[in-house]
Parts: structure tokens; C-alpha cells; sequence
């Protein structure tokens, strides 16, 4: 066990692509629980791209009265795939903290500028209704990703300039449990490990065929997608979406564990509504994303060893 040695990049994505108040605070929430500092102390080499300010987009009428908020999601995402890539061209890996899962369309491009991506998707639901189907950007990320969807997907106001970059062989999901059929009609050939299939297999398991799946013998950066929302609510009460009987602290850490030990962790998304009931809650989620984005990053539960003890002689540098 040693130090690891990471270039990673911070953003705050504010994004809202759903009616709820308060994602906005996710990316100062996470901040407070001191990601910064839990990042350096594993040794990583930090670039703070501080928190993105969106612009909402005046008159930015529903999408067929139904979706909403498409001009603005559309450029807060055209804004963030910018700074994605920008951050991935410069080596390092980029964490993005949200904010809503409606960022992964912004993260995902820009990561795939630079490198060809395939995507570990964490998550309760599957996001990838369609805006026929969904009124909540958040629920649909995916649908704009996918190249083999796009017969299905109507272009949204502020949805041109995207280029879908995904095909479903390249995305597996974990933890799904909410899933609509409108969903599970598209989603059929997309690897998918169900929270089912963890109570089946177990996290081991499941990890391994992922990797198996995505990877194999060769070498490919991983962009990994958390939505909070993965965990049980009782870990993680502050977000809009809960959904009962979800990953405990274990298996979650035990993913991003295993995604640093691939080597290949190139881009993640944390995302953390704000919205809880308490300040308590609040603060637990926020300490949570902390400790998966640690874990992702090199922090394990076995601790670090030192390379070498202190003598009397030599004081050792912490
Ligand atoms: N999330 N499937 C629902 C919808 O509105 O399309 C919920 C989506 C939740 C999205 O948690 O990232
Ligand atoms: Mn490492
Ligand atoms: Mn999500
Ligand atoms: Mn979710």
C-alpha cells in the first residue's frame, strides 16, 4: 500500500435539470466535508477549477410542456464539457461534483474529447428515459449519449451542439433498483447489475464482470458516474430521488476501491442534492461523497504505510 500519485482536477457543477431546489449547494456541501484536503492527504496533485456559476437561460420554456429547463441544462453542459476536457487534455483526472445527474451529459463528452470512454453508471435509476417520456433532464442524461438512440431522441432547445460518444457495449450499471419500462425497453443490450444481482452475486463478483466486460485485456480509461442516490437512503437521505434497499457503505466503497486498483479512474461525477430534511443529513451525504471520492482516488481501509519509520535521529516529514 502506498501513496498514490494523481493529477486530479476539481469542478462544481450546480446543475439543475429538475424542478427541486437545492443541488445547487452540492458542490460548497461537498467542499465543507473537505474533499480538498482528504485528496491532498492521499497525495494526489490537485487543480481547482472552483465551482462553475451557470446561466439560466431567460424565457426557457418547457420542451413540449413537458421537459424542463432545456436551454439552460443545454448550455450549463456545453459550459462544462469545456472545462472537462480542457482539464483531461491537461492529464489529469476530473472530478466533477454536482449538482444533478443531468451533468453527466457535459462530463461524459468532454471526457471523450480526449479519451474514448467507457462508463461504470452508479446509480438507483437508469437515466436514460427519453424527453418523449420524462420531464426531468436528470432522468435522461444517457438518451443524448447513446449513438445507436438518437432515431429516438427529439433535439432539445440548446441540445445541438451534443454529440452522442456512447454505444451500449461501453456502459455498465450498478446498483439500479427504480428503473421504468420505457427504460428497460432501451436498455436491454447495456450491461446492468441490478441491486438483485449484488444480493445474487455479490459486490466481488460484480466488479470483476465489469471489468470484464469493459475492459478485458486492454487498456481503457474508465469515466465512473456516481449518483448518491446508489446508496441506501439511510447513508445518503439528501437527494431528490430516494429509493429504499440501495448499497451499503461497504459495497460502495468496495466499487470505487476496486476502480483505483484498475489504475484507469479518468473522470468522476459525484452528485449530491442538497436536499435534506436536516442539516445532520445533510451533512452525512456530503461526508459520504467525500469518502467515495477518497476511496476512488487511493484511500483503502487498510491505511497507508509509511516507507519508512521515524528514528530519534530522523524525524519523519508528515
Ligand atoms: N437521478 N426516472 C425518474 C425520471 O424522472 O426520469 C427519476 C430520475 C432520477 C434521476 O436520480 O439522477
Ligand atoms: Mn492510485
Ligand atoms: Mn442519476
Ligand atoms: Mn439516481
Amino acid at each position: 500500500l502506498t501513496r498514490s500519485v494523481h493529477s486530479v482536477a476539481i469542478v462544481g457543477a450546480p446543475s439543475r435539470g429538475q424542478k427541486k431546489l437545492g443541488v445547487e449547494y452540492g458542490p460548497a456541501a461537498i467542499r465543507e466535508a473537505g474533499l480538498l484536503k482528504r485528496l491532498s492527504r492521499l497525495g494526489c496533485h490537485l487543480k481547482d477549477f472552483g465551482d462553475l456559476s451557470f446561466t439560466n437561460v431567460p424565457q426557457d420554456n418547457p420542451y413540449n410542456n413537458l421537459v424542463v429547463y432545456p436551454r439552460s441544462v443545454g448550455l450549463a453542459n456545453q459550459e462544462l464539457a469545456e472545462v472537462v476536457s480542457r482539464a483531461v487534455s491537461g492529464g489529469y483526472s476530473c472530478v466533477t461534483m454536482g449538482g444533478d445527474h443531468s451533468l453527466a451529459i457535459g462530463t461524459i463528452i468532454g471526457h471523450a474529447r480526449h479519451r474514448p470512454d467507457c462508463v461504470i453508471w452508479v446509480d438507483a435509476h437508469a437515466d436514460i428515459n427519453t424527453p418523449l417520456v420524462s420531464g426531468n433532464i436528470h432522468g435522461q442524461p444517457l438518451s443524448f449519449l447513446i449513438k445507436e438512440l438518437q432515431d429516438k431522441v427529439p433535439q432539445l432547445p440548446g441540445f445541438s451542439w451534443i454529440k452522442p460518444c456512447l454505444s451500449p457495449p461501453n456502459i455498465v450499471y450498478i446498483g439500479l433498483r427504480d428503473v421504468e419500462p420505457p427504460e428497460h425497453f432501451i436498455f436491454y443490450d447495456i450491461q446492468y447489475f441490478s441491486m438483485r444481482e449484488i444480493d445474487r452475486l455479490g459486490i466481488q463478483k460484480v466488479m470483476e464482470q465489469t471489468f470484464d466486460r469493459l475492459i478485458g485485456k486492454r487498456q481503457r480509461p474508465i469515466h465512473l458516474s456516481f449518483d448518491i442516490d446508489a446508496f441506501d437512503p439511510k447513508l445518503a437521505p439528501a437527494t431528490g430521488t430516494p429509493v429504499v434497499g440501495g448499497l451499503t457503505y461497504r459495497e460502495g466503497v468496495y466499487i470505487t476501491e476496486e476502480i483505483h486498483n484498475t489504475g484507469l479512474l479518468s473522470a468522476l461525477d459525484e452528485v449530491n442534492p442538497h436536499l435534506a430534511t436536516s442539516e445532520e443529513e445533510a451533512k452525512a451525504t456530503a461526508r459520504l461523497a467525500v469518502d467515495v471520492i477518497a476511496s476512488s482516488f487511493g484511500q483503502t481501509r487498510e491505511g497507508i504505510v509509511y516507507d519508512h519509520l521515524p528514528t530519534p535521529s530522523s524525524p519523519h516529514e508528515s
